[in-house]
């Protein structure tokens, strides 16, 4: 029997004290539209209940891991403590390609300033203008970022006048970021202030025109599991010129030349809209949210790239590689479904991509009963729409909001206004996003920050035939005798982009959800249980 979703909210819910049961029932969400059609409201992008064991991460995280790690000719150092630096370390399969040998990549290092009590207590400036000094000294980069950690923000060093002086000092970028971990309620916040700076100290720092005529930036795509390298292959096949990534297989200068572009194509909404905000009111270059993942998905982002250029050739070109594709995508589609129609999944991870892979599996014939992010905001969830009524709180406020305006030389809109209403009333959405649960069917459930109290109930309640999530769910979840696929670092798996990527998916959730593998897994204590009462029986 179906479980009821209402029960199952108020099963999680008894657990708790009642003022936490109060505040966690606006974020544990039934989606059932309301009378004017409408997603119900969720609470996000709030503080975790202390106590509670959470998926987030923090936001020095988001800051150095998600959003400027995957630059490879960017030298990144921590400055703190040892173990911040090393704990993101090559943990997140972001994935790079160096043009020659001869091109830097730093991503397989890890520099830190090793802070010790000496630092704690007299300050630790003094140790990272040495560490910034001796990093140039050995590898000459580009442009150095230097990450804050929680205690540089409590001892209050000033990362940014370190930078600013060795910037003069080096005759290079350096730039520095206040994303203590503990800024924000989550990574989230580190995603933000990564963009505020990137965009304040690298975004249209290199004016080298580029004369192709197709130019967009893909904003949101980090190539995990080589993601990237397939959403290249697809662009480049059908003519159209990526001039930067944010910033998967990404540089520097395609950073800095980025407001070269006359699109931006955006992947991973919550990470990046900043970016996207930012450009289009200084530059004056639109955004349009696609998505990569899934083969529908896949098709129709290129199709409304190439309607947002209005090109026959171009239109041309596009169509030929979705029909080249689509052929392999349709065949293994329709072998899986015969296993695969009607099972369940659950997905629980970051921002994007709790939403991003339902596509994929209802390519699949399977339903997503239950789904939320660990970090993203209200948008993210119900649609850009509710923005104007987000609440903003002290922790939101605690980050900074840049103050854009239009370039005085630079600033270029790429559309007129009736050419965007134009390209609106044909379907391809200008500074758009639906959000996940208007995608969602009706009576599932929508949990933000899922507590792992609540993971261990819902698998028990549910029973769903596979869980995403990521490693500190994965043996929890396959200890409940149930397949967790990591969505975060795809285990050793992927890519899942673009039409190959949506063929290996399907390949990889077939073998997982059809195993025979868990149904022999029995914990010792079920073993004893079935032995009493086969003793009884007898
Ligand atoms: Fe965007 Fe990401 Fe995600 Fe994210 Fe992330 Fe990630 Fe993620 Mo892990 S940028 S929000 S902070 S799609 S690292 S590549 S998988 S939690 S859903």
């Amino acid at each position: 029997m179906k479980p009821n979703p209402h029960t199952t909210k108020n099963e999680l819910l008894k657990a708790y004290p009642a003022k936490t049961a109060r505040k966690r029932a606006d974020q544990i969400v039934v989606n059932e539209r309301r009378a004017d059609g409408a997603v119900p409201e969720i609470r996000a992008n709030v503080r975790t209940t202390p106590g509670a064991i959470t998926q987030r991460g923090c936001t020095y995280a988001g800051c150095k891991g998600v959003v400027i790690g995957p630059t490879r000719d960017i030298l990144s150092i921590t400055h703190g403590p040892i173990g911040c630096g090393f704990y993101s370390w090559l943990t997140r399969r972001n994935q790079t390609r160096p043009e020659g040998p001869d091109d830097a990549n730093y991503i397989t290092y890890c520099l830190s300033t090793d802070m010790q009590d000496e630092q704690i207590v007299f300050g630790g400036e003094k140790k990272l203008r040495a560490a910034i000094e001796e990093a140039y000294a050995i590898f000459h980069p580009k442009a150095i970022a230097i990450f804050s950690t929680c205690p540089v923000g409590l001892i209050g060093d000033d990362v940014h006048s370190v930078a600013r002086d060795m910037k003069e000092k080096l005759g290079i970028n350096v730039f520095g970021f206040s994303c203590e971990g503990y800024k924000g309620v989550s990574q989230s916040a580190g995603h933000h202030i990564a963009n505020n700076q990137l965009f304040k100290h690298v975004v249209g720092t290199n004016e080298t025109p580029r004369p192709e005529k197709f130019k967009i930036n893909m904003l949101g795509e980090y190539n995990i599991g080589g993601d990237a390298f397939v959403i290249e292959d697809l662009l480049e096949r059908c003519g159209i010129t990526l001039v930067s990534t944010f910033s998967g297989n990404s540089t520097y200068d395609a950073f800095a030349n980025s407001h070269m572009a006359d699109l931006n194509a955006v992947m991973c909404h919550r990470s990046i809209n900043y970016v996207a905000e930012m450009m289009e009111k200084k530059f004056g270059i639109p955004w349009i949210k696609v998505n990569f993942v899934g083969a529908e998905g896949t098709a129709k982002s290129l199709r409304h790239i190439a309607q947002y250029f209005g090109d026959a050739e171009l239109t041309e070109r596009v169509e030929s590689v979705i029909s080249e594709e689509m052929t392999a995508v349709l065949e293994t589609q329709f072998e899986v479904r015969s296993r695969c129609e009607g099972k369940t999944a659950m997905l629980f991870v970051g921002g994007s991509r709790a939403h991003h892979y339902q596509t994929l599996f209802a390519e699949m014939g399977m339903k997503t009963v239950a789904a939320g992010y660990e970090f993203a905001h209200r948008d993210d969830y119900e649609g850009r729409r509710v923005l104007p009524s987000v609440k903003v709180d002290a922790d939101s406020r605690n980050i900074e909001e840049l103050q854009v305006v239009a370039d005085e030389t630079r600033y270029m809109p790429r559309r007129g206004p009736d050419e965007l209403v134009q390209l609106q009333a044909g379907g391809v959405e200008i500074s758009g996003y639906q959000g996940m649960m208007p995608e969602m069917e009706e009576g599932t459930l929508v949990i933000d920050d899922i507590y792992h109290f609540e993971m261990e109930r819902l698998l028990e309640i549910y029973k769903p035939d596979i869980f995403c999530a990521g490693v500190k769910e994965k043996y929890a979840v396959q200890k409940a005798g149930i397949p967790c696929k990591q969505l975060h670092s795809y285990d050793y798996g992927g890519p899942y982009a673009g039409f190959r990527g949506a063929i290996n998916f399907y390949n990889e959730i077939d073998r997982m959800v059809n195993t025979k593998i868990w149904s022999y897994a029995r914990a010792p204590w079920e073993a004893e249980e079935e032995l009493e009462q086969e003793a009884i029986a007898s």
